[in-house]
């Protein structure tokens, strides 16, 4: 027995799955997971000595591969100083800097753990300010694990098949309206009938917990639009597109502003940190300015914000990273086209579909022959490379995956039956 399925084993008994975030469990692919001893650039290596090209990255923290030195270096360096403080330091003011000036449109924001912590916070913020009740979010995008936006959710409830979580109160859940991603006419509907009493709609930019499906052009105009006709807000949940697709996101990249975001994954350059925030006149309305609560003894925790400063430096210093990573990602793009996969890309940010229907939203991905796909998982871990283990995750291409690496997966790929 090797030493990740004794692991497993053992996991099983004291972890739900055996696991600490369900789709790490395998049980869409229909073997155990490895466990992890250590990461480098572009690498993962598991207990039993393998190795994997990760296409992973921690699910997209991973920009600059695993382990970058200078972020390394800069983490070693702050934890000697002490580890959680629960009071300001001034490398928050650093990374709250840093990100207004990637991202201008967040004029005022907290620092929190998670993009979950993010999302929840900032939809909280929506209701305070506007002092209504009612959500409007999209089937199959996922804004992490929170009471109300856990319907009809991508990422781990996609793959476990797992439509509306239990645990939510009908009388909560009530006040999240679904609509359909890259429909137009599920919105205005949804507005037409409840537009006044709707305090936000949230909306991935870019769709990426079904596998990626971009917003269709003038999709997210449109909601730019309406929720200004309504006076309701409008959050980007950028934990997946920010600081990916560009150093400003999705917005910068759509050319389409939010009142709110989120972030959450790169910008704790591979720690657990994730930012909310946006216009002054909403973000003052959150204590001890304003009446809306929201806390943590761990937010804006110090080393979390060195790792975030650190990668976001770097993103900053040297742009021609999005070119880049454009450009490696074109070439697996290519590959998965040459062998007739549908695929969809924006960026480094890309997937695979095993479906012949054209994806859109929720009810294209679902045509996916889950089979297939696990299979595909299959031949390519096989095969050293590792892919998201479920056909409504993201592959994701980091600095670290160099031509040598490119060209490898390339050619595992050509070989795909
Ligand atoms: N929900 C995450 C991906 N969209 C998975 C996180 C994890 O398992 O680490």
């Amino acid at each position: 027995m090797s030493k990740s399925e004794e692991l497993f084993k053992k996991a099983q008994n004291l972890m739900p799955g055996g696991v600490n975030s369900p789709v790490r469990a395998f049980n869409a692919v229909n073997r155990h997971p490895f466990f992890v001893d250590r990461a480098q650039g572009a690498y993962l290596y598991d207990v039993d000595g393998n190795q994997y090209i990760d296409y992973v990255c921690s699910w997209g923290p991973g920009i600059l591969g695993h382990a970058h030195p200078k972020v390394i270096e800069a983490v070693q360096k702050v934890c000697a100083k002490g580890l959680t403080f629960g009071a300001p330091t001034e490398k928050e003011v650093i990374l709250a800097e840093l990100i207004q000036k990637c991202v201008p449109s967040m004029e005022m924001m907290r620092l929190v753990s998670s993009g979950t912590e993010a999302v929840m916070s900032a939809v909280r913020v929506a209701r305070g300010f506007t002092g209504r009740e009612k959500i409007i979010k999209f089937v199959g995008c996922y804004h992490g694990h929170s009471d109300g936006l856990l319907m009809k959710a991508g990422s781990g409830l996609l793959t476990g098949s797992i439509p509306n979580s239990s645990g939510v109160p009908k009388d909560y859940a009530k006040y999240t309206l679904l609509a359909n991603y890259n429909d137009e006419d599920s919105v205005k509907q949804l507005m037409d009938q409840y537009g006044e009493d709707v305090a936000c709609i949230v909306v991935e930019p870019v769709a990426a917990n079904m596998g990626v499906v971009p917003p269709k052009e003038g999709f997210l105009k449109f909601l730019r639009e309406i929720t200004k006709k309504y006076g309701s807000l409008l959050i980007f949940d950028e934990v997946i597109t920010g600081f990916r697709l560009a150093l400003g996101g999705a917005q910068e990249y759509y050319g389409v502003v939010p009142d709110l975001s989120t972030f959450g994954k790169i910008v704790g350059g591979g720690m657990p940190l994730a930012a909310y925030g946006g216009r002054k006149d909403i973000m003052s309305c959150v204590a001890p300015v304003g009446n809306v609560y929201q806390a943590g003894t761990l937010s804006g925790n110090p080393v979390a914000v060195t790792a975030g400063i650190e990668t976001l430096k770097i993103l900053i210093d040297n742009k021609e990273i999005y070119s880049e990573l454009d450009k490696k990602s074109s070439k697996i793009e290519e590959a998965y086209k040459n062998i007739g996969l549908q695929t969809k890309r924006i960026g480094s940010l890309m997937s695979v579909f095993f479906t012949n229907k054209p994806v859109f939203n929720y009810n294209d991905v679902s045509t996916c022959d889950i089979n297939k796909f696990a299979q595909y998982f299959n031949y390519m871990l096989e095969n050293g490379i590792y892919v998201a283990p479920s056909q409504f995750e993201s592959m994701f291409v980091s600095l670290a995956h160099c031509d040598k690496i490119i060209e490898k997966t390339v050619d595992v790929i050509s070989n795909f039956r």
